[in-house]
């Protein structure tokens, strides 16, 4: 047993982080746009007006997929490359672009799977308050409705949000991504409820419009792991995956999945007392979960570390395992913990009960060019190897993981990180543009070509 002969392979990116083609062909102000021209907000200032400049390299970028094997393209569309003020006029010239993408990726045999929004808010909506106003929600789902009719006959799979725990926690909270403005948590909340109006409204526009198509979203968030794979799921594991801890005791209170899923599945925000959203949640209007709660066909997780777990020296239960000097970190400095790509994908499923896509995993790594010209990054193999071999297990148990999106394609500009972190299976000279796949992409090329058989 391994992975499921029809698993999926493929890989992600997003619009701001490849695209470029900032100011061209009637193409509106994105609220990363402004954002990452203000001093002090990215590494060195960096900006996306060109990024990976896919707005005019993208066919480069499919070739190198197809020569990869992946056959599943992960992308996002730029709101405002399509409808610059948000609402209202379309640009033909935007859409145009996407139409060449998505035929690009079927004459190559690659099957797009369209992501409608990766953060980047038209900057007029945001100067009509943002998802703070409720209008947004339905300016989204209008938007919604532009794509999917304009690309029903062609493109199936959609994602409607990615990480709304960054679009808040992040854009309202911490001010670290844009917009930068910080709310109350009162306010944070009503904006959190926003977007997942939203979702729920684009998951109805799009079902109707394509009765057989697959719709998900993408959540990221804590999820506990250990390294035994008990028959019965730990409950200390479920809890410390689906409970907040007081706010002063996690600065990244928003980074859990349960206030983006339970509402999403369950009709219903969790019962999750120690959150600082709790007494906000009794104020919503019943009828907005049931437009929220939109039936789905899968959760996307994108799963980069988890907290470990360690049975208790005494008695039964589980406590957090303590990290030792040195432990294993990514360039970013994010935790390597592959027991996480087990564990998570079976607790969201028996939580939720819907199949589950890695919708993004992958590491930041120094990649750098080497003397022979090649890109050397046996550090993303070891912990691809790691993560997949997890996930390998995973799918022996049962667990219904459709498919697999290495993050990222290629390297991009990683949001405050600017261009200083990458995550690419195909390195970017930002001096001239130029890809170069890593070692992982002809890596990630076997694992393709022998559906995860050696992992
Ligand atoms: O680059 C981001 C992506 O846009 C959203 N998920 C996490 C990635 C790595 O930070």
């Amino acid at each position: 047993m391994s992975f499921p002969k029809v698993f999926m392979w493929g890989a992600a990116s997003a619009s701001y982080q490849i695209e470029g083609g900032a100011y061209e062909d009637g193409k509106g102000l994105s609220i990363w746009d402004k954002f990452s021209h203000e001093p002090g907000k990215t590494y060195e200032g960096h900006n996306g007006d060109i990024a990976c400049d896919s707005y005019h390299r993208f066919e480069e970028d499919l070739d190198l997929m197809q020569s990869m094997g992946i056959r599943h393209y992960r992308f996002s569309i730029s709101w405002p490359r399509v409808i610059p003020e948000g609402t209202g006029q379309v640009n033909e010239a935007g859409l145009a672009y996407y139409d060449q993408l998505v035929e690009g990726c079927l004459k190559r045999g690659i099957e797009p799977w369209i992501t409608l929004f990766h953060w980047d808010l038209p900057l007029a909506l945001y100067h009509r308050g943002g998802w703070l106003n409720r209008d947004t929600a339905y300016a989204f789902a209008e938007y919604a409705r532009l794509i999917a009719g304009h690309f029903k006959e062609k493109v199936t799979r959609y994602m409607t949000i990615n990480e709304p725990q960054c679009i808040i926690g992040m854009g309202h909270g911490t001010g670290l991504h844009a917009p930068g403005t910080l709310l109350s948590e009162e306010d944070m909340f009503l904006s959190w409820h926003h977007v997942l109006l939203a979702h729920g409204l684009a998951v109805k526009v799009i079902r109707d419009m394509i009765p057989d198509s697959m719709i998900g979203l993408a959540s990221t968030g804590a999820l506990a792991y250990t390294d035994k794979k008990d028959i019965e799921t730990p409950e200390d594991l479920v809890k410390a995956s689906f409970l907040s801890l007081p706010k002063n005791q996690n600065p990244g209170w928003y980074f859990n999945h349960q206030w983006f899923l339970d509402p999403c599945i369950f009709g219903h925000y969790p019962e999750d007392p120690e959150s600082v959203w709790t007494p906000y949640k009794n104020d919503v209007d019943p009828e907005d979960l049931k437009i929220i709660s939109q039936p789905i066909d899968f959760i996307g997780l994108n799963i980069y570390n988890g907290s470990e777990m360690i049975p208790k020296k005494e008695g039964p239960g589980y406590v957090y395992a303590p990290k030792y000097p040195g432990y294993p970190r990514t360039a970013l400095k994010w935790p390597v913990t592959p027991g996480v790509m087990y564990w998570g994908p079976r607790l969201i499923h028996e939580r939720y009960g819907l199949p589950v896509i890695i919708t993004e995993n992958g590491q930041s790594c120094n990649d750098k060019i080497y003397l022979d010209g090649k890109v050397h990054d046996p550090d993303r193999i070891d912990f691809l190897a790691r993560y997949l071999g997890e996930l390998k297990k995973a799918c022996e148990d049962d667990i219904p993981v459709l498919a697999y999106f290495h993050w990222a394609l290629t390297d991009n500009f990683e949001w405050y990180s600017g261009y200083d972190d990458r995550f690419g299976l195909i390195y970017l000279d930002y001096r001239d543009g130029s890809r170069i796949p890593k070692d992982s992409a002809l890596w990630y090329k076997d694992v393709i070509m022998g559906n995860g058989e050696d992992l």
